[in-house]
């Protein structure tokens, strides 16, 4: 849906940087398809009243998160990892009562919630995207199929009680009807319950000139600044924050009913340091939007001239963020000759919009390419580990986050 005035406070505001007709980043497609993929004008704005960075338009949810999903959190070791740590905090710091109960929003394959489940602690997950719910399912983990909202709080509360924590990680920042979920979350959170949710962190984003974030499932970039704003309204205060290295720097909120914590100094300081990077003020968009485009310049002669070399490039993950990547730089199968990817639902199929084909990592291996072109920039630690052989066997890296480069 198009927005022109800001989706926390109303206040009218102006996009800042357009990146053309995109397809949905997760619409990886066959052949038959491609006569009639579903484009939408992907553009970013700001609101200079409450700092929320936005999209204009968003696409439905039910266009992007379906039965044939095709995100599957678990193909990350790292992030299995994480999330482990991640729930070791909340059983230790926030589940003192008893027989408390967790939930968790955007679950997926279950990625966060199982470390509750095998300690066999209350919990629910609340997963849209049929194909994913199941797989949590199977693995025993208590999951309904629908999108939070504030109707749904409601109806959770009456099955099962509130909640003692209320989780979410890269889910806060895909849902455009805001102030339903945080009216949902002020219902189901008990008095001294807490809201604990993490997304890609604005600052990152503007700093590493990480443009790849912007696509349709992400409609905002947050700052503390604009999560305080939007919670503020449903009684519901920020009492901690924690700079994660997740998905290229992303930032956990902590929340509770007002009065229920008393919030610490990294808060104030977060806050303070937001301002004077000036995150509220249009120069910091004009100058992101300048390098996005000498970065977009750069890849495509990069991979110009390699390919009038001779020699070969491969992208390596199949991300969302390759698609805002190959489309906003042009990179079409004639540049990239395929792109390697371990998610079967993705494999055989093709990108969206650029329809480069996506094969399975057997394929890479089989016979290495001179370039990978590291879509998964934020893996990049758990898949040069992997990759080493790639590497010894005079394979270069191209990255271009957070400025276009041969490693
Ligand atoms: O916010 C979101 C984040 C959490 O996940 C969602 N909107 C969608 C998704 O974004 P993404 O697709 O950019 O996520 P990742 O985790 O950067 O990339 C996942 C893709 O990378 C998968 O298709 C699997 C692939 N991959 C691979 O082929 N080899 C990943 C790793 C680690 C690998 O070694
Ligand atoms: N938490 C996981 C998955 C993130 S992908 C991780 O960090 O890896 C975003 C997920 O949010 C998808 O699985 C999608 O189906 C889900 N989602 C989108 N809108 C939602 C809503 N309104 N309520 C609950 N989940 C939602």
């Amino acid at each position: 849906m198009i927005m022109n005035n800001c989706r926390n406070c109303g206040n009218e505001i102006h996009p800042f940087m357009s990146f053309g007709k995109m397809p949905i980043a997760n619409a990886f497609l066959t052949q038959k398809q491609f006569s009639d993929e579903y484009k939408f004008e992907l553009q970013v704005q700001f609101c200079e009243k409450c700092g929320l960075v936005q999209l204009l338009d968003q696409p439905t949810p039910e266009k992007m998160f379906h039965e044939n999903y095709a995100f599957f959190s678990s193909t990350s070791n790292r992030m299995i990892t994480h999330f482990k740590k991640f729930s070791e905090i909340v059983k230790d710091k926030y589940l003192i009562g008893k027989d408390p109960f967790i939930v968790e929003i955007g679950s997926n394959d279950g990625i966060m919630l199982k470390n509750f489940a095998e300690d066999k602690i209350r919990h629910l997950g609340v997963e849209p995207s049929l194909n994913v719910a199941e797989v949590a399912r199977s693995n025993g983990i208590n999951t309904i199929c629908k999108f939070f909202d504030e109707n749904l709080a409601k109806e959770i509360v009456n099955e099962y009680g509130k909640a003692d924590s209320f989780l979410s990680a890269n889910v806060m920042c895909h849902i455009p009807f805001i102030h339903s979920i945080a009216e949902g979350i002020n219902i189901l959170l008990k008095f001294d319950g807490v809201l604990i949710f993490e997304d890609p962190y604005l600052g990152d984003i503007i700093e590493k000139t990480a443009y790849d974030q912007i696509y349709d499932e992400h409609v905002f970039y947050f700052s503390a600044t604009s999560v305080s704003s939007i919670f503020k309204i449903h009684g519901l205060e920020l009492i901690d924050v924690d700079h994660q290295n997740t998905h290229g720097g992303s930032m956990r909120y902590t929340l509770s009913h007002k009065g229920s914590y008393v919030p610490n100094m990294k808060v104030r300081e977060l806050l303070d340091k937001e301002k004077s990077l000036k995150l509220h003020l249009p120069d910091v968009y004009n100058e992101f939007r300048f390098r996005v485009e000498k970065s977009r310049d750069e890849l495509f002669s990069l991979l110009s001239k390699i390919k009038s070399e001779g020699k070969r490039v491969v992208g390596y993950a199949a991300t969302s963020k390759s698609t805002t990547v190959t489309n906003f730089c042009n990179i079409t199968p004639d540049l990239v000759e395929f792109i390697s990817d371990t998610t079967p639902i993705k494999q055989g199929k093709f990108s969206p919009g650029t329809h480069i084909p996506v094969l399975s990592h057997d394929v890479f291996a089989k016979h290495y390419p001179d370039y990978a072109l590291l879509f998964g920039w934020n893996h990049a630690e758990e898949i040069m580990e992997k990759e080493k052989e790639f590497s010894a066997s005079g394979g270069k890296w191209i990255i271009y986050v957070p400025s276009v480069q041969i490693m």
